[in-house]
């Protein structure tokens, strides 16, 4: 008998009105089963919206220090069982323990900073031009807020959508990916635990096309926030703008890390490995194209490219193992592909393009690191997201060039530069058309208390994380407050 696993509605674990369930396997091993868990439908989301508005007539009036306590309680409830959620996620999703034991850190980092955010959430008070008035502006909830993530992160990303939208004072209905709903229950298990009102989270699990799609139209739900690909994010969008809602896209990327002449290569070497390989290749921010300057290119990819050759692929459970597998069958046919669409476009493969099936590795979805050579900015490879070990090499002449280069992509996440020449350094951080920018560090490792996100096709100008988080989950209430006793015109008494 496997595991049967729940949605949490109303502060209830109900199965899903269909009663059918669908199959979490790992993908490190597809004959390790981890669960079965709900295949919902609009039926189901129906259900946790209603719960969700009924609640938020109530959390909306919690004092906002009050919801920031209950974070407290959640973060520390995260904190004590770090590991065991750590290695569930794992399982799960294939990324090795540092990296999972990081993912669930940075859910109990949020907790605590948003919990703080409790007895801040400041709007400001301001003059009024008139006498004997008072003017101020608030932040407001929003509602009903749908959130839907991706598996890549399943508790970065959950937490920190979901733990602004309620100290807010919004409730929330939580779309986990379909390859990531045992980390998501573990999530709701503390939020249970620690004591969040019945309605206030609700947890539905199942397939975008049916439940992600049917939380983006239902009309009790006043906010999206959705975190995946450009091509979802767009029909998201879509759906949102026929209904004004508001809706906030994290979508792809396509990010570079430069290394200029002048750089520290032995830290540019770590650097690219970290960012093109660590997660498999599979963050948003991931390192997809390395921009080389001609003059240390070749040793630096001698270098690259043994230390590369060295990376050791396995069960990301495996302390030794420094990079698991990707996420599932369909991301490795489509990194395969890519492998076609490099070596017709001439591209050189140095190294990897191939799955990797040794040993224990056949029953899992494992693929080689790779690197791409002589790879020039107009091909695919050099433009498009493949979310996987594979990494573009382009060559540049100039500082000017490799800014160029970087910036020559539809998406502008983030961004890296190595280099010692400081002016160049901030004449990057001028030029580069990204939101996150890395000076001698990689492109991956944003924290949470700044803003992420970013620019072009990446999303529609909001940002996660930070104090910028609150734009998206509150709406600002401007207040006037005259205490005249008698009309005041603005723009025509004091003219
Ligand atoms: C993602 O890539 O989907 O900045 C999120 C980072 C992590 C978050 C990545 N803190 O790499």
């Amino acid at each position: 008998m496997s595991d049967l696993f729940k949605n949490y509605i109303d502060g209830k674990w109900v199965a899903a009105k269909s009663g059918n369930t669908f199959e979490n396997r790992s993908p490190a091993n597809r004959n390790d089963l981890i669960g079965l868990f709900p295949v919902s439908g609009s039926g189901d989301v129906d259900a946790a919206v209603t719960a969700a508005k009924t609640a938020f007539a109530k959390w909306r009036l919690v004092p906002a220090p009050k919801r920031g306590e209950l974070l407290y309680r959640v973060g520390d409830l995260l904190r004590s069982r770090k590991e065991e959620i750590a290695r569930i996620m794992t399982r799960e999703m294939g990324k090795v323990l540092k990296e999972t034991r990081g993912d669930v850190q940075e859910g109990i980092d949020t907790a605590f900073y948003v919990a703080g955010e409790g007895r801040r959430l400041f709007g400001a008070t301001t003059p009024s031009e008139l006498p004997d008035k008072f003017a101020m502006s608030v932040r407001a909830p929003v509602g009903v807020c749908a959130l839907i993530t991706p598996w890549n992160f399943p508790m970065a990303i959950p937490t920190w959508k979901m733990f602004p939208a309620l100290v807010c004072g919004n409730t929330v209905v939580l779309k986990p990916a379909e390859d990531t709903p045992h980390t998501a229950v573990k999530l709701f298990e503390i939020l249970e635990q620690a004591g969040v009102p019945p309605g206030v989270v609700n947890l539905v699990q199942g397939r975008g096309e049916e439940v992600g799609a049917a939380l983006v139209r239902h009309q009790d739900v006043q906010l999206v926030s959705f975190t995946g690909s450009a091509a979802v994010g767009r029909e998201v969008a879509a759906v949102g703008g026929q209904q004004l809602k508001r809706v906030s896209l994290e979508l792809g990327g396509k990010n570079a890390q430069i290394v200029m002449e002048d750089a520290d290569l032995g830290l540019a070497v770590e650097g690219a490995l970290w960012g093109a390989f660590g997660t498999t290749g599979q963050r948003c921010t991931a390192t997809s194209r390395l921009i080389l300057h001609r003059d240390i290119k070749k040793e630096f990819i001698e270098r690259l490219v043994a230390r590369a050759e060295k990376i050791k692929i396995g069960d990301g459970l495996d302390e030794s193992v420094e990079m698991g597998p990707l996420i599932n069958q369909s991301a490795r046919e489509k990194v395969q592909r890519y492998m076609d669409i490099g070596g017709q476009e001439g591209a050189r493969l140095l190294i990897g393009g191939s799955v990797y099936d040794m040993g224990p590795c056949a029953n899992g979805y494992f693929f080689q690191p790779t690197i791409f050579d002589r790879v020039s900015p107009a091909m695919r490879v050099a433009r498009e997201e493949i979310f996987g070990p594979v990494l573009s090499v382009l060559e540049v002449q100039s500082f000017a060039e490799a800014i160029t280069v970087l910036n020559g992509t539809p998406y502008g996440l983030s961004s890296s530069i190595y280099t010692a020449d400081v002016g160049r350094a901030f004449r990057a951080m001028r030029d580069i058309e990204a939101g996150i920018i890395y000076v001698n560090g990689p492109t991956i490792g944003a924290e949470v208390h700044l803003p992420f996100g970013g620019v072009k096709d990446t999303g529609n100008g909001h940002r996660e994380a930070g104090t910028t988080v609150y734009d998206i989950f509150s709406e600002w209430k401007s207040i006037y407050v005259d205490y005249s006793g008698k009309l005041q015109k603005a723009q025509i008494d004091n003219a």
